[in-house]
């Protein structure tokens, strides 16, 4: 079935210039680039974005990185796209992605890992309605 997906390319990977190199990954990949815009996240962005994260230990940080930058979101289309997508962006902790993937070669730690990618069809529904209300 032809799915949609929330991509996005995070403050470390877009202040690196990696955009276009990440983008020509995911088009060589079979996505189809049906939406994009950059932007940059809020407190109440990231809160509402992240909200099963909220009061993690590890959420200040996260918070600040994802408010740190310019962030380039992809609305991508393609046959079982959220599980194709997750597969090529690969594991949370880039040491730990498997070789190829989006992480493994852009990531720098397990919060600056360059891309999001939704994890199930009915947060993608969510995800881009927050991202292109
Ligand atoms: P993924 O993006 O691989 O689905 P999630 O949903 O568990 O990972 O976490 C969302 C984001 O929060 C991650 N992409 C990462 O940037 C950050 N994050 C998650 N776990 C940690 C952690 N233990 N330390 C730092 N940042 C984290």
């Amino acid at each position: 079935m032809v799915q949609n997906t929330l991509f996005m390319i995070k403050p470390d990977a877009t202040g690196d210039n990696h955009i276009g190199e990440i983008l020509l990954m995911v088009e060589k990949n079979g996505f189809v680039i049906e939406n994009m815009k950059i932007f940059k996240m809020d407190h109440a962005l990231v809160d509402n974005f992240y909200v099963e994260h909220v009061g993690k230990g590890f959420y200040p940080e996260h918070s600040e990185f994802m408010r740190s930058g310019k962030i380039v979101g992809v609305i991508l289309s393609r046959e079982d796209a959220v599980l194709k997508l997750r597969e090529l962006v690969g594991a949370t902790d880039f040491t730990q992605a498997s070789l190829g993937t989006v992480r493994s070669i852009f990531g720098r730690s397990k919060g600056e890992n360059a891309v999001h990618a939704s994890d199930s069809i009915e947060s993608a529904e969510r995800e881009i309605g927050l991202i292109f209300k």
